[in-house]
């Protein structure tokens, strides 16, 4: 493959690589060619690495246990300045040992692939540093926001209402709680706890992201608060459990008031069932939030959108992450409420250093006071970007796509039932399975034969991050130990890479032996 930066190794000239960070902009204005030509070396040692990303021959990393990858590193702060070609070397050390997340073979977590328009968009955003707390600094980005969270509103079902972009899916789900309670108590605010009449109770399904528990703790219910509803077989919460759970909490004088229905759970891709979750959560008057951080992409998906997503425009808010399945740069995090205004009547500060209601634009323009953190970090350009560059039918594709590779590896993997056992018909990307390594192969499939296969998975996973070749995530659950859990959320992987990814494994791990 041609070199994507046009050179073998980024090199300075002697000129520009002893020079220091004053001796170009912004601290010498006639500096503007050294300037240049350190960045552009920069950027070369980014395109190598992109380069390398998509070579089906690199490894995915090279792995080695902290201690000796800090003896390979010097990552001491030093008194004085480094020279231009220091830093640069530093940029291509960090880069040698950085796994390969984009890398067609890489299927360890839910954010894989690296998407070279949204890529574009994050440099962009870098370079524009600015905070997105008010309009007067970010009004393009502003009104960008504005255009993208209306749309996936209306993508949900609505017509109105109130979003914003926060610092990851558990931040969005804790925004929804918060809404959630503002809207129930809108005394809280002022008030404090002393305006609740009882104890509140939220509810999720034991399936659900740690975030929704972690709502309960920060937001003062307690952990034992936060009741977890049994899942089916699929992982799917049980209304009539839901339903049970509610009666009992309400007899006991507690306030349920929140429920959060998972749609694409992180380990199972399960999709809880929206319709009677909000049929039970009207009965009820409590707040209905959906958590789509991974299943929301499929709303583009007019193949896949229904029946998992049937039921989410009854929803009172949704927690949608685009830097999972549509392949934004880390971090994109969006969630949406029904409520226009609600978050500004619910968080709003009112600091009248940066939100002065005497501006010569319309105030409600700014939506720093929309949120809990201040400084807010661009997430949208890359997203704006992405979406103008693929268009929705292009995000559809894609869903489709990603649904596609993963039946046919479902399909590969029962074509060798002797190797692999699938745990469950997946509802999402999300593959669930054993690998039978020779030691256990033609044996009957019982819950002592299920305890070796987990041990097999922790030796086989060190075996992937020795070679490099391939990285699967690993998890137990509160039915079974270990199991692998294949993720396909990345538009490199193909058929090709699905059958190199069995393949790898069952040359990695055929020899294992456990106890
Ligand atoms: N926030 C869930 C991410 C988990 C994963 O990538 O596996």
């Amino acid at each position: 493959m041609a070199s994507l930066s046009g050179q073998s190794t980024p090199k300075l000239t002697s000129g520009v690589g002893n020079l220091y960070y004053d001796s170009i902009l912004p601290y010498r204005e006639e500096a503007s060619p050294q300037t240049r030509e350190f960045l552009a070396r920069v950027v070369d040692v980014l395109l190598d690495f992109i380069q390398k990303v998509n070579d089906r021959n690199e490894k995915i990393l090279e792995f080695k246990m902290p201690e000796d990858m800090q003896k390979q590193l010097d990552l001491a702060l030093p008194e004085d300045p480094l020279p231009l070609k220091q830093l640069l070397e530093d940029c291509k050390t960090t880069l040698k040992h950085q796994v390969k997340t984009g890398h067609p073979h890489f299927f360890n977590q839910l954010s894989c692939g690296l998407d070279i328009i949204s890529l574009a968009g994050e440099w962009l955003t870098a370079a524009a540093n600015t905070n997105m707390f008010t309009y007067e600094i970010a009004p393009v980005f502003i009104l960008m926001e504005n255009v993208v969270l209306m749309k996936m509103r209306e993508m949900i079902g609505w017509r109105s209402g109130d979003s914003i972009l926060a610092p990851g899916g558990s931040v969005s789900n804790l925004y929804a709680f918060l809404a959630a309670r503002h809207h129930k108590f809108p005394q809280y605010k002022e008030k404090g706890l002393t305006s609740i009449p009882g104890h509140l109770v939220m509810f999720t399904s034991d399936q659900c992201h740690y975030s929704v528990k972690s709502c309960a703790s920060v937001c003062g219910l307690g952990t034992d608060y936060c009741v977890c509803v049994p899942s089916d077989e699929r992982g799917r919460m049980i209304p009539t459990e839901l339903e049970r759970l509610v009666r009992y909490h309400r007899d006991r004088g507690h306030v349920p008031f929140f429920v959060n229905a998972t749609s694409g759970t992180t380990v199972l891709g399960a999709f809880d069932p929206l319709m009677e979750i909000a049929d039970i959560c009207q009965k009820y008057d409590m707040w209905m939030h959906v958590d789509a951080a991974w299943g929301g992409g499929l709303l583009f998906s007019k193949k896949y959108r229904h029946p998992r997503l049937t039921g989410i425009e009854r929803a009172d808010s949704v927690t949608w992450n685009p830097h999972k399945l549509m392949g934004t740069l880390l971090q994109c995090s969006t969630v949406h409420f029904k409520y226009e205004g609600i978050l500004l009547s619910c968080n709003a500060m009112s600091a009248e250093y940066l939100f002065m209601t005497d501006k010569i634009y319309d105030p409600r323009y700014d939506t720093g006071d929309k949120v809990i953190q201040c400084g807010r970090h661009n997430d949208i350009f890359k997203l704006w970007l992405q979406w103008r560059g693929k268009g929705t039918s292009g995000f559809e594709r894609l869903m489709d796509r990603l649904m596609e590779l993963t039946e046919y590896m479902v399909r590969r993997i029962r074509e060798q039932s002797d190797k692999f056992y699938l745990i469950l018909e997946p509802e999402m990307v999300n593959v669930s399975f054993w690998y039978l390594p020779k030691q256990l192969r033609g044996l009957p499939h019982d819950k002592n034969k299920e305890v070796k296969l987990g041990k097999v998975c922790a030796k086989l996973k060190g075996r992937m991050m020795q070679a490099g070749t391939i990285m699967v995530g690993y998890q137990p659950d509160d039915r079974r130990p270990n199991f692998f859990r294949n993720i396909i959320s990345s538009a490199a992987v193909t058929e090709k890479d699905v059958d190199f990814l069995l393949s790898e494994i069952d040359r990695l791990g055929h020899d294992i032996i456990v106890d």
